[in-house]
């Protein structure tokens, strides 16, 4: 059994899987130990259950089976398994944006949620050609909303997102075909064609599961941002604190955790009640603690400064306190082991989503039409549950960091190009001349096959110290804040020369928090927007920029890899997708999409090894624009172009 330190690297962690093992609480750590060995043809992606001829499996020795019984080969088998996974990552975020899309509907016929950027309403009204003048804030959040909504449903043409590339990468889609049509019509579209007997060439599936990912990031996604920012408003740059030592023992603590800010964002508001916090005091609390766990968290985190409890694999450690009086959670990367672990404490899991129901739950079922009111009965329900809290048994780790977080495209360089001239010309300057090297996305989950957030940070380090600017968001941005990456003088601890010139004239620290992991739409945006200003090429695959997902486990990361790499993007994961028994399957992610896209996946366990491909590609693409190599000595100095060849291997 691994040691809670090789579990992983936060101290606070650390600290709670050594109580969690002496109170024998099974985490998820546990379970994959257990799990072990896992299965080989799994693992490869070649096993298929698409019909019950089945199922089948390849053998990846080529001694056993080469085809499946209907004669489907590896590459077959992979790419549909793979495709389905797109298709469901694309759901999730997408679903989400639909959600945000009712909650401005609702919005705009006056319900509980507001019109909070009217500036972000009208100038979306605008780049979707509808008339403003004259018309009420609500009348355009209407149009807007309905609008939105189509695109769902969609059935011909473009998705109206699409035209925020820049125009080569636009054409490159056309002429690849894989231009989304309608979010919901490329997802029935793919899992359409993984039915036994339907595509049945993997370069055909993968091009169908781009147009999906693409109705992702450029789609569900994008919408889920746009319209969030709308009615819970745009975040600006915020202080904040995260980890498990933000879990108050005085106090109610209610954890919210899940996805949506149409439940959490109304807990906030719920939680600043005056009745329901004389409630908190009358049952023996000093007052309320909200707190947050993974993409929910980054939500009320951007727009509120609501602590953050933790990320993926603090969901256990949270509820393992003993202080947590009611985990509130919607969709998406909540375990289900949280209810039977919950009945170890007083504290109640309550899910809230017509989606997503838990064993051992209290469901009190959300209603984006009555969210004021339920919103504050989870409050009440866990203010009542207070005086149930046996003290005897709260182990609350007093670890906290500061942090800094809310960083969009819209006001991420408002300081760079002084406080009244918002431009990316600062940004796009200080790649050209050098003074930074390039900018990288560093994304994703948590996965108990890493120790916990070991990649995320040493990839992050890495980076910086070579004057690469690093934009993060999801669970690797808590990851990053928990190690104080995300404050300004982490420049000063981590960054090169150069990116701690830039990181000290802006006050800004090296590493940018862009939110949930739908907001890595606001990240293509940026880029979009650093094409728009000149010099970095004629589309997204030009810039001296690299993207990676260290730790990634979920579906959803499949889907915003394969938007990343569509969109141009050198993206860098740790631990490979599913192909690994698929050769040409393979080989067409990691080389030949590049020739259509520009984009192309690599696999790499080591963070360290990995951050350096990324250097390699960002020094590829600096060549590439005559740019100069970097301003100031770097530890990772440029190689030659075969050099970074042969280190790909
Ligand atoms: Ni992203 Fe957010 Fe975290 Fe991974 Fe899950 S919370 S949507 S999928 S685990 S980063
Ligand atoms: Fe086997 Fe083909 Fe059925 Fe898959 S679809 S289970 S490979 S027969």
């Amino acid at each position: 059994m691994k040691s809670p330190q090789e579990r992983s690297v936060d101290p606070a962690a650390v600290e709670m899987l050594q109580h969690a093992a002496a109170q024998k609480l099974p985490v998820a750590w546990d379970r994959f130990e257990a799990m072990q060995p896992q299965c080989g043809f799994g693992i490869l992606g070649v096993c298929c259950r698409n019909c019950t001829m089945g199922p089948c499996r390849i053998d990846p020795f080529g001694q056993g089976a080469s085809e499946g019984i209907c004669g489907a080969d590896a590459d077959i088998i992979a790419a549909r398994n793979l495709v389905r996974m797109i298709a469901a990552g694309s759901s999730a975020h997408s679903d989400h944006g639909r959600d945000v899309t009712h909650a401005v509907l609702i919005a705009s016929e006056g319900g509980d949620y507001g019109i909070k950027d009217e500036t972000k309403l009208r100038a979306l009204a605008k780049e979707w050609g509808i008339a403003a003048e004259n018309k009420t804030a609500r009348q355009i959040a209407h149009e807007v909303a309905n609008i939105a909504q189509s695109q769902f449903g969609q059935q011909e043409g473009e998705l109206r997102f699409v035209a925020r590339a820049p125009k080569l990468t636009q054409d490159r889609w056309r002429k690849a075909k894989v231009v989304p049509r309608g979010i919901d019509r490329e997802v029935v579209d793919l899992l359409h064609r993984t039915h036994i007997g339907g595509d049945n060439d993997f370069r055909s599936l993968i091009m169908a599961g781009v147009r999906t990912a693409l109705a992702d990031g450029w789609g569900g996604s994008m919408i889920a941002t746009e319209l969030s920012d709308i009615i819970f408003n745009s975040p600006a740059w915020i202080r904040a604190r995260v980890n498990l030592g933000v879990i108050e023992p005085k106090n109610v603590n209610i954890v919210v955790h899940g996805h949506e800010p149409v439940l959490s964002d109304m807990i906030v508001a719920a939680s600043h009640d005056k009745e329901l916090q004389a409630l908190a005091r009358s049952n023996g609390a000093e007052g309320i603690t909200l707190s947050g766990i993974c993409c929910t968290a980054n939500e009320i985190l951007m727009r509120h400064g609501i602590p953050v409890a933790g990320n993926f694999l603090h969901q256990e450690l949270a509820i393992a306190t003993g202080a947590v009086d009611a985990m509130v959670v919607d969709i998406q990367c909540v375990m289900p082991a949280l209810g039977k672990l919950a009945q170890c404490f007083h504290t109640k899991f309550i899910s809230t989503s017509k989606k997503a129901q838990f064993p051992f739950a209290q469901h009190i079922e959300f209603d984006e039409g009555n969210a004021l009111n339920i919103a504050k009965q989870i409050i009440r329900t866990a203010i009542e549950n207070f005086p149930n809290r046996d003290k005897s048994r709260v182990t609350v780790p007093k670890i906290t960091s500061p942090l800094v977080a809310g960083f969009t495209a819209e006001n991420v360089f408002t300081a760079l190009g002084g406080r009244y001239r918002p431009s990316y010309r600062p940004l796009n300057d200080a790649i050209i001349t050098g003074r930074l090297r390039g900018v990288a996305a560093v994304v994703g989950c948590n996965n108990p096959r890493h120790q916990q957030d070991q990649g995320h940070l040493a990839m992050t380090r890495e980076l910086l110290a070579n004057d690469v600017l690093v934009a993060t968001t999801g669970c690797t941005a808590i990851a990053d804040a928990k190690a104080g990456l995300l404050c300004p003088e982490a420049a000063e601890q981590y960054a090169g020369e150069g990116l701690k010139e830039i990181c000290r004239a802006v006050g800004i620290p090296p590493v940018l928090h862009f939110g949930a992991c739908v907001d890595i739409s606001r990240i293509l945006v940026v880029l979009s927007n650093m094409v728009a200003e000149g010099g970095m090429g004629e589309s997204l695959a030009d810039i001296p920029a690299a993207a990676a997902a260290p730790e990634w486990m979920s579906e959803k990361a499949v889907a915003i890899g394969f938007y990343a790499v569509a969109s141009g993007a050198y993206t860098v994961l740790g631990g490979p997708l599913p192909v690994q028994g698929a050769a040409k399957l393979n080989k067409f992610l990691t080389q030949d999409i590049a020739e259509i896209f520009g984009g192309k996946f690599a696999f790499q366990d080591d963070p360290v090894k990995a951050a350096r491909l990324m250097l390699d590609h960002i020094d590829q693409r600096r060549e590439a624009l005559h740019l100069p190599g970097p301003m100031y000595q770097v530890p990772y100095a440029p190689r030659t172009a075969e050099a970074a060849v042969a280190a790909a291997g």
